[in-house]
Order: C-alpha cells, then sequence, then structure tokens
C-alpha cells in the first residue's frame, strides 16, 4: 500500500484500569465503556485521529494485559494485536504504553517487555493529575534515560496532554514506516526475574514514594471490605438502589404513559374512522405502535435509575469491592473470583456480560460463568416485572418504611442470583471436580464520578433502550398488530375478533402446553415474539389485549391484566420470566463465545426447564394458598 496515504497504525496497551479507554475516547471522539474496575474492555476497538500534521491515525484499543504471556482470552487480543498476528491485521507502527502513574511498578515489566518487540514506542503517563495530587514525585528525564522512549504526562479524563501524545507517536512513528510481523519469543524465567530486577531498579531511580500516600482507600476499605460491616453495606445499597428504581420513577413514568394517551387520543380524533382502510391504520397506530411501544419506553425512567446508581459505584471503585466481599460465597457455589465482572455486567444484558467472561482464563470456569450470566436480571426484564409488579402486588409500605413493590423486585433479582449461583453448583458438581482458582483482582483506588462522564454513560444506556424500542420492538409489533388482525373473522362470528387471527391461532394451538402453569393464550401469543427480546411480551401484551378489548387501549394494560388474570396467574408469569432464555440474540452470543452448539442447546433447555418448573411450582402453590 502506497505509505503516503496509509493510516499510521497505533495501539495502546497497558495493565487494565490504566485509563487506555479513558485516552482512545479522547483521541478519538469515540464513546467506548470507561469504569474504574480492572477488565471493563475485552475486545479490539479501532477509531480514527487527524493529527495537526494532517496525518491520519488508525488507534486500536486494547483489553488491559500485565504481560504478554497471555493467560486469557482478552490477554491474547493484546498480545496478537502487538505482534501483528491478527487475521487481515499488520503490526501497529507505534505501540502506545498507557500507564496509571500512581501505579507504575507493574507496568514498567511490560514496558520491557513491549520493548523486546521492537516497534517504535512511545510512554503515556496517565492519571496524572492524581499522581500530582499525591505528591508522587517521578523523575521524567530519568524514566525517559532509563527505558530509552518519550514520555508524555496525561490525564485521560480532562483531555490533558492529548495533542502532546499524538506529535510523540508521529514523531517515534518518522517519516516512514516498516511493517511485517514481529517475532517475539516467551521469555523464560530467567529473563522473567532479570525484567523484575530491572523494574525496581528503575523504580528507585526515577520514582520517589508520595508525600500524601492515599490513606483515604485505605481507611474506606477498612469499612467497605470488613466481612461484616461490609456486606451489610453492600446490601443496605442494593437495597436502596431497588427502593430508588419504584419510588423515584413514579411520576416520570406517570407523565410519560399521559403523553403517549394524549398522541393515541390525537391520533383516534385526527384519523376518520370510517371506510375500509381509516379504522385500519388507526389500529396500526394506536393499538399496534402506541400501545406496544409506547409500553415499553415507558419503563425508561426506572432504566435510568438503576443505571444511575450502577454507573456511580462503578466510577466510585465499589464494584471491584463488591466482588471481593462476594467471592467466599461465589467461591463455595464454583465460581470462579473473576466470575463477578460477567455477571455484575449481565444486569445490563447478558451479551456484554457473557462477552466479559474472557477475562477468565481458566476454560471450565468461564463456560460456567456464560452458562449461568442469562439468569442474571438483565435490564429488558424491567419493563416485564414492573408491569406484573404493578398490575398484582399492592402499593403499600411494610415495616414502617419499605415499599412493597421495591420488595418485591428485589426479590426477583435476588431469585436471579440465588439460580445462578445453585445452577453453577450444579455444573460444578455434575461435569468437573476441582478447586476454583483463588480471587485475582486488583482493587483500584477510589476515585470521585466525574459528572460529565457519568451523564454521558446514562445517555448511552438511555439511547440502547431507546433504539431498541425503534429497532426490534416497532417492527415486531407491526407484526404482531397483523398477525392479531387478520384474518378478519367470517361472518357471524361470535368470539372476539382476535379469536380468528393468526395470533389467536397459534395462540390457542399453544395454549395446552401452557395451561399446567397458568397460562392464557394471549399471554402464549406475547411469548413468541418475546423471543427476539423479552420486553417486546409486554408490547404485545399491551397490543393484543388492545385489540382484543377496545376499552383497555394504551396506557392501562396493568388495569386490563389485574382484571383479567388471576394473582397465581401474574406470580407465574414473573417466574417463567426469571428462568426463561427469552432471548435469541444472547444464545447466539453464547454459540460465539463458547464457539459451541451444544453448550448452547444446554443452556436453551436447562432455562426453559428451569423456568416451566418454577412456573408450574408457583402457579400451584399461589393457587393453592387462595391465589387462583
Ligand atoms: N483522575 C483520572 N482518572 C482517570 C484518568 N484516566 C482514566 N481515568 C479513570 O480511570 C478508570 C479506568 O479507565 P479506563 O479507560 O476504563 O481504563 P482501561 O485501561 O481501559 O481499563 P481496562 O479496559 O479494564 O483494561 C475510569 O474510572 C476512568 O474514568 C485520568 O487521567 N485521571
Ligand atoms: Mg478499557
Amino acid at each position: 500500500m502506497d505509505v503516503a496515504v496509509r493510516p499510521l497504525r497505533v495501539a495502546l496497551v497497558g495493565n487494565p484500569n490504566s485509563g487506555k479507554t479513558a485516552l482512545f475516547n479522547a483521541l478519538t471522539g469515540a464513546h467506548q465503556k470507561v469504569a474504574n474496575y480492572a477488565g471493563v474492555t475485552v475486545e479490539r476497538k479501532e477509531g480514527r485521529v487527524l493529527a495537526a500534521s494532517g496525518r491520519s491515525m488508525s488507534v486500536l484499543d486494547l483489553p488491559g494485559t500485565y504481560s504478554l504471556r497471555a493467560r486469557s482470552p482478552d490477554e491474547e487480543v493484546t498480545r496478537d494485536a502487538v505482534l501483528g498476528r491478527l487475521v487481515g491485521e499488520a503490526v501497529p507502527d507505534v505501540i502506545v504504553a498507557v500507564a496509571d502513574a500512581t501505579n507504575l511498578r507493574l507496568v514498567l515489566r511490560l514496558i520491557l517487555e513491549l520493548k523486546a518487540v521492537g516497534r517504535p514506542m512511545v510512554l503515556a503517563l496517565n492519571m496524572y493529575d492524581i499522581a500530582q495530587r499525591q505528591g508522587l514525585r517521578i523523575d521524567l528525564e530519568r524514566l525517559r534515560a532509563e527505558l530509552g522512549v518519550p514520555i508524555v504526562t496525561t490525564v485521560a479524563t480532562r483531555r490533558r496532554g492529548i495533542e502532546d501524545l499524538v506529535a510523540e507517536i508521529e514523531t517515534a512513528a518518522g517519516p516512514g514506516w516498516t511493517s511485517g510481523g514481529e517475532t517475539w519469543t516467551a521469555p523464560d524465567a530467567e529473563a522473567i526475574r532479570e525484567a523484575h530486577r530491572r523494574a525496581e531498579q528503575i523504580m528507585r531511580a526515577a520514582v520517589r514514594p508520595p508525600e500524601r500516600p492515599d490513606t483515604l482507600t485505605g481507611r474506606i476499605d477498612g469499612v467497605l471490605l470488613h466481612p461484616v460491616i461490609g456486606l451489610v453495606v453492600l446490601m443496605a445499597l442494593l437495597f436502596v438502589m431497588f427502593q430508588a428504581v419504584f419510588a423515584w420513577a413514579t411520576p416520570a413514568m406517570d407523565a410519560i404513559e399521559a403523553g403517549f394517551g394524549l398522541i393515541g387520543a390525537g391520533v383516534s380524533a385526527v384519523v376518520p374512522d370510517s371506510g375500509p382502510v381509516w379504522p385500519l391504520v388507526q389500529s396500526l397506530i394506536v393499538d399496534g405502535v402506541i400501545a406496544g411501544v409506547g409500553g415499553v419506553l415507558v419503563f425508561l425512567p426506572q432504566i435510568v435509575i438503576l443505571f444511575a446508581f450502577i454507573i456511580l459505584l462503578e466510577d466510585f471503585g465499589y464494584m471491584a469491592r463488591a466482588a471481593f466481599l462476594m467471592d467466599r460465597i461465589m467461591g463455595g457455589a464454583g465460581l470462579h473470583g473473576r466470575a463477578f465482572i460477567p455477571l455484575l455486567s449481565s444486569f445490563a444484558c447478558a451479551i456484554p456480560g457473557v462477552m466479559a467472561a474472557r477475562v477468565i482464563d481458566a476454560k471450565r470456569d468461564r463456560l460456567t460463568t456464560i452458562m449461568v450470566a442469562p439468569l442474571m436480571t438483565c435490564s429488558a426484564r424491567i419493563p416485564v416485572y414492573t408491569l406484573i409488579i404493578g398490575a398484582f402486588i399492592p402499593q403499600q409500605t411494610v415495616w414502617g418504611f419499605a415499599n412493597l413493590q421495591g420488595l418485591v423486585m428485589f426479590g426477583l433479582y435476588a431469585a436471579g442470583i440465588v439460580s445462578a449461583l445453585l445452577v453453577s453448583f450444579v455444573i460444578r458438581k455434575v461435569f468437573w471436580r476441582g478447586a476454583v482458582e483463588p480471587f485475582m483482582m486488583e482493587l483500584p483506588a477510589y476515585k470521585t464520578p466525574d459528572a460529565k462522564s457519568v451523564l454521558l454513560n446514562l445517555w448511552i444506556r438511555a439511547r440502547i433502550f431507546m433504539e431498541r424500542a425503534a429497532r426490534i420492538i416497532l417492527p415486531l409489533m407491526i407484526l404482531v398488530w397483523a398477525a392479531s388482525t387478520f384474518p378478519y373473522p367470517p361472518e357471524g362470528a361470535t368470539q372476539p375478533a382476535i379469536d380468528y387471527s393468526f395470533a389467536g391461532m397459534i395462540g390457542h394451538a399453544l395454549e395446552p402446553i401452557f395451561a399446567p402453569i397458568g397460562f392464557n393464550w394471549q399471554m402464549v401469543v406475547a411469548l413468541v415474539p418475546g423471543m427476539a427480546a423479552r420486553e417486546v411480551a409486554v408490547a404485545a401484551l399491551g397490543t393484543v389485549y388492545a385489540i382484543a378489548d377496545v376499552e383497555s387501549a394504551g396506557s392501562l394494560l396493568g388495569a386490563t391484566l389485574a382484571a383479567q388474570w388471576s394473582l397465581a396467574t401474574g406470580l407465574s408469569f414473573l417466574a417463567w420470566y426469571v428462568f426463561a432464555p427469552q432471548c435469541v440474540a444472547t444464545l447466539g452470543v453464547v454459540k460465539r463465545e463458547l464457539n459451541s452448539w451444544k453448550w448452547m442447546w444446554v443452556m436453551v433447555v436447562y432455562m426453559f426447564a428451569l423456568a416451566y418448573l418454577a412456573s408450574f411450582a408457583t402457579y400451584r402453590i399461589a393457587v393453592a394458598l387462595g391465589g387462583g
């Protein structure tokens, strides 16, 4: 390729949690996920920068690693990117070693390894603001001399030092490029010891310990990592989170509902309701789009509140502590300590959760984690849970302070967590035995969350939710509406029109399978498109009931369900959604990550079996107790 037009290839390499992604975002204007724990990035991501000189650069953000001697799948990505082993990808022209300036010891060894690769290199001394605040003295000249690489100090989150870094990268690359695969051989034990010695020597020569060491982190940890107090704080945080999801979201949800109600009424008023086509158009808009998509968008405030909590805790640096606290319990259930972050990510969505399992190096531990990740309560379940809780659980205060609906929500999340622990315990017992690896996660220093970055993250979450509504839910709802409307009932039909439609036929055909767990045919109609994405079930229920019974159109779905379903049926539906693998996208990712159809099918079968059993038990018990 013509050297003059080919963009300069730059790879960001460094220890986990050193700010590579923050730097990548600052360089390229991307919005990749940044958070204060190790193992956030598990894939390579590429972005473009235009240097002031007009030269174009292609920047790679990579998973964090301590060494090129990779152990886990995410570290292999980094190693292969550095060595130019990725398919269709050449070796980088410049390696940017990203270092947390407050934590140089470990990264020096990595830098020495990277130097052995022989590419031009620049050291970005990131988190320089924290280093300065602590009074850490780094002799930059000395460090530069010892390492033999140019150094730029950066504060990625404040975009400080970015231009200098770009300029240094250009200088390091020189006018021309030499390409070709790199030969790098893993160092032997003696070479590793030598690198240790060299790193210690450089530390002593160039770094003076801080005048004000970070005692705050230690003091906070004394409380938050305490085996008893720490767990109490963790439980209290979760409790407050679910209370907030219910208590604070209500006004905003009411406003959104009222908004969609107004739009629906407006459409009904504007569109004539006579003629062969107009009533159909009106039904499509009011019963299909508004009852469906609006019925899901109503849950946006809850999603935002839940994520605000999660993002704040992540940025503060609490999540790694929660992982530490849970390690004993998770280890007892046969889960690797590093499974915590993948499982935590699954609260957003099982897909990033399954991918985050790449940080686990032991194959079996990774498999176990992936198999249970979809049991964690993803945000697509929130609309389903909230709808049913709102319809069947009274809005009342228990024990004088707790909101009962919030408690039930807490219980559903707990059910997901407990079942994940139980299933992994069984997987361990049935498929393999042996000790779980000891916990090895670095505890990051506490950081004050940055308001701008929190808001940006929140916005990204909200946008994902709304885009799903537009891309997945809207088209599916048009299908559901059509299937529920056509064919028209025959002359002289006695039942509601929907009974004669395709949807009605499918629902009635499958109803016997679901009757033992208390589901009626309308619910079965909702489950089928709900396989695409869980919240579609809520949208589909909205449409099915809107078409079946005009008076319940739009915002009153909860009230309709409360009138049409027994309490036992409502609870059974909740139990179904705790366990059922109602998401084809997750199954696709599981197949891809494990490279195995077999394990994907094992997941489908075990989750459906659990769902059916749990719903059956819930329904029967509720009926026996008088809830039928
Ligand atoms: N104060 C300060 N915080 C920073 C700076 N750079 C990054 N951070 C914060 O440090 C944490 C880690 O940043 P990331 O960019 O996610 O780190 P990473 O190296 O990509 O981490 P992995 O993907 O897990 O390897 C986040 O909470 C950032 O907001 C910095 O220069 N100063
Ligand atoms: Mg990252």
